[in-house]
């Protein structure tokens, strides 16, 4: 179907709503797909990351009227947020999307066309709910109990009636089902896929792709009295931001996307409505939409009216960067829903980060320091230990690869962090300050030194995805140079740390917190 290159991976996070400030939620997200791309441009493939904002719509309209704003310079404000948000949680994306630009408008409204075109389109009236909040429209019979409430989300629903064009989806649920059956990886996790499969065989009714009340969107190109469907805009920024109109070599390589990454909630308006659209304007589609689970707070489900919303911000301040993304990667299995609470945090921070890792760097060097004057020669006399420790290092890097390739993210840490713990053992069971008074050990002694640089850089490469910041300073410590040209490989060839390095100790990288303390001190953030 595609003649997209072998080494090109295209991975997308959903172009977030500028309504309000991006809470969490939005940072787990975009955590996964930053930790993905980074892992995907360590193998040396040709990594395309993108993420944006979807800045049409009804609710972006009436959010800019409340603060008495035109739309635009309300969205300008908040995408601001969302890019110094990006910034600041070390976000590699390669592009940011956002709706309202000239190159993303002239694609909505070719798209639009060439399903007109193909007779994909029709005009008609949609008379029915719809929420607005969630941008969805909800005809009657799909409303359980008659209850005017959003099924999804549990909000109030709007009655709208009005002029609109539909899409065909329909006459394609047959070619819909033959395509999910033939890809049984196309919809992930397997529940969302069975839900999909059980939605579509369930009646699938076409969809409203324009609206006429309301005048923030995109312009319908044969008819400007309609503006299209913020959902059919804002899928399409996919295909936008890999240069469909514009660059048709890039196109090529880039799509159709390796992954989209979204939240369960809206799972059905990636694995249905997009294909579709796709279909109809015969273009290949995505290789695979991964539905993730939701952060919860401390049990509950955020919201604004509880007041639960946590803003990622002052605890990228507090505590860093690398400290959220490895706590929401390592804390949370990937499409089942996660909890975050402020104790188990700074537990994770405390107990992986400074203790097991930061210590490891710090016992390391501080010995370096103090036996060799921070230079090891190479190693000269070996002992099994090593060569267990050598063992699994190797295969830890080899089956960080394995689960990377399947998002196992949180056992590619794991296993990491078995690593970690095995190299402090290691030390321990070397006891490297009693050779250090012995002369005759001193061969031995720069072994043991040798072997632990040389686990550490192992190290440093296979948190990098995670942790960038600290996997850098790793490196710079250990007196290493160009992490930025390192790939997966290097970390699965034992013995690339170069004998006669001088070492680069500096301070502690990952500080310890004292966790009641730490609570004591957080107030609940408002959103
Ligand atoms: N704006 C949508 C949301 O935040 C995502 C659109 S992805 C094409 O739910």
């Amino acid at each position: 179907m595609s003649d997209k290159g072998k080494n090109s991976y295209y991975i997308t996070t959903p172009i977030y709503y500028p309504s309000a400030k991006l809470h969490i939620g939005h940072t787990y997200c975009t955590t996964i797909a930053d930790s993905l791309a980074r892992y995907h441009r360590l193998r040396g493939d040709d990594t395309f990351f993108l993420t944006g904002s979807d800045e049409h719509g009804q609710k972006i309209q009436r959010a800019a009227e409340a603060k008495g704003m035109k739309p635009i310079e309300y969205v300008d404000e908040i995408v601001a947020l969302f890019k110094e948000l990006w910034k600041r949680l070390n976000i590699s994306n390669d592009d940011f999307i956002r709706t309202t630009e000239p190159r993303h408008e002239k694609v909505v409204q070719a798209l639009m066309q060439r399903s007109f075109d193909n007779g994909d389109i029709y005009k008609s009236e949609y008379e029915g709910w719809y929420c607005t909040p969630d941008e969805t429209f909800w005809p009657e019979n799909k409303l359980p109990n008659g209850k005017h409430v959003c099924p999804d989300c549990g909000r109030p629903l709007e009655l709208v009636k009005e002029e609109s064009y539909f899409l065909r989806l329909n006459k394609y649920a047959d070619r819909w089902l033959r395509f999910v059956e033939e890809n049984p990886d196309f919809i992930q996790p397997e529940s969302r896929r069975n839900e999909m499969i059980a939605f579509v065989k369930s009646g699938l009714e076409d969809l409203s792709v324009s609206r006429t009340s309301f005048d923030w969107g995109i312009k319908v190109p044969w008819d400007p009295k309609h503006v299209v469907y913020v959902w059919f805009d804002a899928l399409a920024n996919y295909v936008t931001a890999a240069g469909y109109l514009d660059d048709p070599e890039k196109f090529k390589k880039f799509w159709p996307a390796d992954l989209h990454l979204v939240g369960k909630e809206i799972v059905r308006f990636h694995t249905i409505i997009w294909p579709i659209m796709l279909m109809s304007c015969g273009l290949p589609l995505p290789k695979k939409v991964f539905g993730h689970g939701w952060l919860i707070v401390d049990g509950t489900k955020m919201s604004k009216s509880l007041g639960n919303v946590i803003d990622p911000i002052p605890l990228i301040d507090r505590y860093g960067a690398d400290a959220l993304r490895y706590y929401l990667l390592k804390e949370v299995r990937l499409g089942q829903d996660g909890n975050f609470s402020l104790p188990t945090f700074i537990n994770r921070i405390n107990s992986d980060l400074a203790n097991d890792l930061g210590n490891l760097l710090q016992r390391t060097l501080a010995m370096i320091e103090k036996y060799e004057n921070c230079v090891v020669a190479g190693p000269t006399v070996k002992e099994p230990i090593d060569d267990e420790l050598s063992a699994l290092a190797v295969e830890t890097a080899k089956k960080f690869e394995r689960e990377m390739d399947d998002m196992k993210i949180d056992d590619a840490l794991s296993d990491t962090w078995t690593l970690i713990r095995r190299s402090n053992k290691y030390i321990d069971e070397t006891v490297p300050w009693v050779l250090a008074k012995e002369p005759d050990q001193k061969e031995r002694l720069n072994t043991i030194l040798y072997n632990l640089l040389e686990v550490m850089r192992i190290i440093a490469i296979l948190v990098s995805p995670v942790i960038p910041v600290g996997a850098a300073g790793i490196w710079k410590q250990l007196g290493l140079k160009n992490f930025d040209k390192v790939q997966l490989q290097d970390a699965q060839i034992w013995g690339g740390y170069p004998a006669g390095t001088r070492i680069d100790k500096g301070d502690a990288l990952f500080p310890r917190y004292d966790v009641a303390e730490e609570v004591a001190e957080a107030k609940p953030e408002a959103d």
